[in-house]
């Protein structure tokens, strides 16, 4: 009787790994349009984990740009500023939001010039080893602010 329970567990346990997974989902990507003599911008969307377990993503790289990371703006004493962020947990069926004045991508260095109406494929490596390929629309600086 004691061996029979012992199995079940095992073979629930062995089960509960091999399907919990995450699932990264990502909407509302949208870069900022590059302004005039700069060589840098950054990337807003949100990430929402429709899996049911944790999604790290680690970084992100475009063909659009040689320098991409994960930033996250800090104000401290009134001053904003930038600092990389080496890792980035959404937690199953939660949401992080990449926004201006919070985490973002920063996009620098670009190989070729952006207009507003193009896509820009970024794609999100995760800590599993999964990519995920995604596209963000270029949209005028004035539609946002930091
Ligand atoms: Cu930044």
């Amino acid at each position: 009787m004691k061996m029979r329970a012992w199995w079940v567990a095992v073979l629930l346990g062995a089960g509960g790994v091999a399907h919990a997974a995450g699932r990264l989902e990502v909407h509302d990507a949208w870069v900022r349009a590059i302004p005039p003599g700069a060589s840098m911008t950054a990337g807003y969307a949100t990430l929402s984990n429709a899996g049911d377990a944790p999604v790290t993503i680690l970084t992100a790289q475009s063909d659009t740009f040689r320098n991409v990371s994960l930033h996250e703006t800090i104000v401290a004493k009134d001053i904003a500023k930038m600092r990389e962020v080496h890792r980035l947990v959404v937690a199953p069926g939660g949401t992080i939001k990449l926004e201006p004045g919070g985490y973002h991508l920063m996009l620098m260095s670009p190989r070729r010039a952006i207009a507003i109406g193009d896509k820009v494929g970024v794609t999100f490596l995760m800590q599993d080893g999964q990519r995920i390929d995604t596209s963000f629309d270029v949209i005028e600086p004035e539609a946002a602010q930091d």
